[in-house]
């Protein structure tokens, strides 16, 4: 019935780049919330959904006064509790820690619209299906748990007091991305920023500024204006690099540029250089912050503004072990990033799907490559092509929103995938569709292995249209035994390409102290990672690993009693914060491989 994503008020414009560097009227704060598990507020008694109603009246999204005999009585925004915004819902009341289904939140806000501006309506994400009302009226509709999206509210906002009523849906579905089945909680709700943005009424709508691919000195890209006065002028600055370009759009806003470049000082993580970059036309001017750097492959390396590098990393959840739930600030944000610094990363996996664009910024500033994922994630219907079609405008929007990031430099099309044809076209094509969006980064996926007796085999022919070469390998947890049997196994990987191990890794629950062949103990894990990097290290392409993972994470798969209680384990750092010995292990390694890829 829905489409992925529909906007009654008017059609959706291109996803609006860099949002906070424009006029916003923020909606963060408490807004009251219904509970609404048999959905009563969508339909009336007799399934009828509200919304198609003539009048578009009733449900729980009409807050006017004055409503007839066929609306709902039965509530009251005003004297409903209420749940902090951004954030999930999980986290924040008893009973709605394994809540799954619909709630409805209300905000209002005052605003005094001027005339020959627009108005977007923007949110950042919400999990998982969104029904957004104005004023009484429905606004549109987004899927998709991960990705922002907005619509143009110009024509429907109060001069004065104003209501947003949404619709936050978190039900898991077979035919959604990601599936009904996981290894991470469903937080719900309106889990990152709701802003107002004022907008010119021709206003930049996008841009791309970034080094050429393989050319380092160059920078190219493209600006879009939308608005009726589109092939207006758009002005180019980086004055820290002396450049100022002005480019005059065609019919349909987009005007593409390429600069040649004298001297420019290069992102890495070791000199996390920013340039101030301004985009202006007509009245309007956006400021940015963006790195300039070059990555490519080159046979089994990977090469960082032409040298090879090591990726030292590890993979993150967007979770916060210590609250638990959602990272919810900056600070959350800065508090996990740190950790990876303290592990020696100069790389993060965003695991796995995309985490908050403030988390890549921070990235950004702070020397931390990046691989960016979608939730793509194990057994997704590959036969549909409305899930296709998802799975598609997922990744489109990750990269449309982070294309101006320097830490990224990989498009992750999803993880441990099982083989089978349907999937290899699937993946395929999204493989296809991120090149089409961005030939400047590196594109892959989290493979699985095989087994064949001592053989650790990645045979998946998908590999062939990757980057890298990314598997997850469990020795030591699901397979094997006690860590120390990892010493008999060895590789046959398929592929030669650049060897990014995505994950390894073991439960351990912090505090509990045994010998190396006791399972759930910080000895067995450590011992894991010193015998997965002994075995790694026999790999040829070996050029980095994002293990499993930073932090210890929430799980509804997670239910052993004693050192689980819905916690996965795999963390090298407590839901106390406090560090188990496995990440003195890791870091020992990583301080190994800094020195030799100096
Ligand atoms: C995996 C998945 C990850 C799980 C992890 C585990 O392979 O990619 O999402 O959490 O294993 O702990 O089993």
């Amino acid at each position: 019935m829905l489409g992925l994503f529909a906007n009654i008020a008017g059609a959706q414009q291109t996803l609006i780049q860099n949002i906070q560097g424009r006029k916003i009227l923020s909606l963060n704060g408490r807004w009251n919330y219904i509970i609404d598990p048999y959905e009563m507020g969508y339909y009336d008694y007799r399934h009828d959904p509200f919304d198609q109603s003539a009048s578009g009246k009733g449900g729980f999204y009409d807050d006017r006064k004055g409503k007839d005999k066929t609306e709902l009585i039965e509530y009251n925004f005003d004297l409903s509790p209420t749940l902090k915004v951004p954030a999930d819902w999980n986290s924040q009341a008893d009973k709605l820690e394994f809540y799954e289904g619909s709630i409805w939140y209300r905000q209002k806000f005052s605003i005094s619209p001027q005339s020959g501006k627009k108005y977007l309506l923007y949110f950042g994400a919400v999990n998982y299906e969104a029904h957004v009302y104005l004023n009484g009226k429905k606004v549109g509709t987004h899927k998709g748990g991960f990705t922002p999206f907005h619509f143009d509210v110009s024509q429907m906002l109060n001069n004065g007091e104003n209501t947003v009523v949404v619709k936050a849906d978190n039900t898991r579905k077979q035919d959604e991305i990601p599936t009904i089945n996981t290894d991470w909680w469903n937080y719900g709700g309106i889990t990152r920023d709701v802003y107002v943005a004022e907008l010119p009424e021709t206003y930049i709508a996008d841009y791309k500024i970034q080094l050429a691919k393989g050319d380092l000195k160059k920078i190219e890209g493209f600006v879009k204006l939308e608005g009726p006065a589109r092939n207006q002028e758009v002005t180019i600055s980086i004055p820290g690099a002396g450049i100022s370009r002005t480019v005059r759009p065609g019919a349909d806003g987009s005007a593409s540029f390429s600069i040649p470049v004298k001297k420019l000082e290069y992102w890495s993580p070791t000199n996390p250089k920013l340039y101030d970059v301004s985009i202006s036309s007509g009245g309007e001017k956006i400021s940015d912050k963006i790195g300039f750097r070059s990555i490519e492959v080159r046979g089994q390396d990977i090469l960082l503004n032409g040298k090879s590098v090591f990726l030292r990393g590890i993979s993150i959840h967007d979770e916060n072990p210590l609250i638990p739930g959602r990272l919810r600030s900056q600070g959350d944000m800065r508090m996990m990033l740190n950790w990876a610094k303290e592990l020696n990363c100069n790389y993060v996996r965003l695991a796995h799907y995309p985490h908050n664009e403030e988390m890549v910024r921070l990235a950004d500033e702070m020397g931390l490559l990046v691989w960016a994922e979608v939730p793509v994630y194990w057994t997704i219907s590959w036969e549909n092509k409305d899930t296709y079609q998802n799975a598609e405008k997922q990744l489109s929007d990750l990269i449309v929103r982070d294309k101006n990031r320097a830490s990224v430099i990989v498009w992750s099309i999803g993880n441990e995938t099982p083989l089978s044809e349907p999937r290899y076209r699937f993946m395929s094509s999204l493989a296809k569709h991120a090149r089409s969006l961005d030939d400047t980064r590196l594109v892959s996926a989290a493979l699985e292995v095989h087994r064949n007796d001592k053989e650790v085999i990645v045979n998946d022919s998908l590999a062939v249209n990757l980057d890298l070469v990314s598997f997850n390998e469990y020795g030591g947890w699901y397979w094997g035994g006690v860590p120390s049997n990892l010493s008999a196994y060895y590789f046959n990987i398929k592929y030669k390409k650049p060897v990014v191990i995505t994950e390894f890794g073991a439960d351990a629950l912090a505090g509990f102290h045994g010998d190396e062949n006791t399972r759930w103990t910080e000895e067995w894990q450590e011992a894991v990672y010193r015998n997965q990097v002994t075995f790694l290290k026999k790999i040829p392409g070996l050029r980095g690993t994002t293990p499993w993972i930073l932090t210890d994470f929430r799980s509804p798969r997670r239910q052993h009693p004693l050192y689980q209680d819905f916690w996965n384990r795999k963390g090298l750092i407590s839901e106390q914060g406090k560090k188990k010995k496995a990440f003195y292990e890791l870091k020992k390694f990583y301080d190994e491989m800094e020195l030799k890829y100096k």
